[in-house]
């Protein structure tokens, strides 16, 4: 087995970056064959296979910055042979053993606090795997995110298929997911975030400013925006913030969660959400900017208004309608045909068998 690492390219630089990887993790090469080219402020080298073997345990990437005598790759007889290295990073544990990742990578998981279960990769997590699932470019890790109102993150112009995110906190991170897992076609492009003390950016995605910002965005061509505010018993915010975000232009597209079911003779309008673990039953018809919130059910030939909350665990059987800005608790029962009037807040765990007047 051969360890192949970083060699001195001259004599007073201890860092090269890399230019170009040639091979993959798992490939054979022959003796000769070009494995990586290292480039220093004053000399480029390719690096060559100093004898035919396996590509093993390869721990760089093009753009990155590595010191000498750090670990390229080893190159084994066999494409099986086990291989320990003395200066390897540990492995990470995940649900599916061990993995590891190039030291770009190591970074950013650990910067943006990333579970690595949901990261795709092919036998070693690299940088890339990492932005792709934050659905961030490498331009955006070095925009400057300032507090609200800041220049902050580059916003591709003209990208028809950017979204921003209004809110930064423990809504926006399962609307932040949702978009990722349930809508690939659209690209987060920040968050915004009214509170003066809130973070610089959510599993990735950069606190852009606050709701200052969203006309200028609008300009620059950002076409939707999701309400990552669940404000969760007082939903008359969600409505004003909704309304706002209609007011600017902006398109509020419906999020489904993957892990979701909404029959096809659902019909609702904008801005709904919904979550991982939900039903929406046959014939419900939805307004516009609800919730309807994680494994909650929302049976057949439901009406339900507009900025309503079935919160987590909340079930409503056949027939029942509920009016705007209602809150339905979590694990709340309500019975059939039972109708819930708007600006209601119904607790955790109650029966509803009675018909609720507004407010
Ligand atoms: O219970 C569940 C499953 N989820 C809750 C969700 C429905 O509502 C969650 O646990 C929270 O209780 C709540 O989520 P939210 O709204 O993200 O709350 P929080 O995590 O506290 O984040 C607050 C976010 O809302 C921050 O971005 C704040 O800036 C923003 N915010 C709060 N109040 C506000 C206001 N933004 C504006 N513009 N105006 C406000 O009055």
């Amino acid at each position: 087995m051969e360890f192949i690492r970083v060699p001195q390219l001259n004599a007073n630089e201890d860092e090269v970056q890399v230019v170009e990887v040639a091979v993959s993790e798992g490939q054979k090469v022959k003796k000769g064959d070009l494995l990586c080219t290292l480039e220093s402020t004053k000399a480029t080298q390719d690096l060559e296979a100093p004898v035919a073997g396996y590509v093993r345990r390869l721990a760089v990437e093009p753009g990155e910055q590595i010191a000498v005598g750090e670990l390229i790759c080893a190159l084994t007889k066999r494409p099986d042979e086990p291989v320990e290295t003395m200066q390897e990073r540990r492995p990470r544990a995940s649900s599916k053993g061990e993995v590891r990742t190039t030291r770009r990578a190591e970074a950013l998981i650990e910067e943006y606090d990333v579970d690595i279960d949901k990261i795709n990769h092919s036998g070693i997590i690299t940088e890339r795997d990492v932005l792709q699932l934050l659905g961030i470019s490498r331009d955006d890790l070095r925009a400057p995110t300032d507090r609200p109102g800041g220049p902050s993150a580059t916003i591709d112009e003209g990208r028809k298929d950017g979204i921003v995110v209004y809110g930064a906190g423990g809504h926006a991170r399962v609307v932040i997911d949702m978009i990722r897992e349930g809508r690939r076609d659209l690209h987060l492009v920040g968050l915004i975030d009214d509170a003066d003390d809130g973070p610089q950016q959510v599993q990735g995605v950069p606190v852009v400013g606050d709701a200052n910002r969203l006309h200028e965005l609008r300009e620059r061509g950002v076409t939707m925006a999701a309400l990552g505010i669940g404000a969760v018993t007082h939903n008359a915010l969600r409505a004003e913030l909704f309304e706002r975000l209609v007011r600017l232009g902006f398109e509020l597209p419906n999020i489904v969660h993957p892990d979701a079911t909404v029959e096809s003779s659902v019909r609702m309008g904008q801005g709904n959400q919904i979550f991982a673990g939900a039903v929406v039953s046959s014939h419900v018809r939805l307004g516009d900017n609800s919730i309807i919130n994680s494994n909650s059910v929302v049976s057949h030939d439901c009406t339900i208004g507009d900025h309503v909350h079935v919160t987590p665990g909340a079930l409503l059987a056949g027939g029942v309608s509920v009016g705007a800005r209602t809150v339905v608790g979590m694990g709340a029962t309500v019975y059939l045909g039972v109708e819930i009037g708007s600006d209601v807040v119904v607790p955790n765990g109650t029966d509803v068998h009675d018909d609720l007047r507004d407010r």
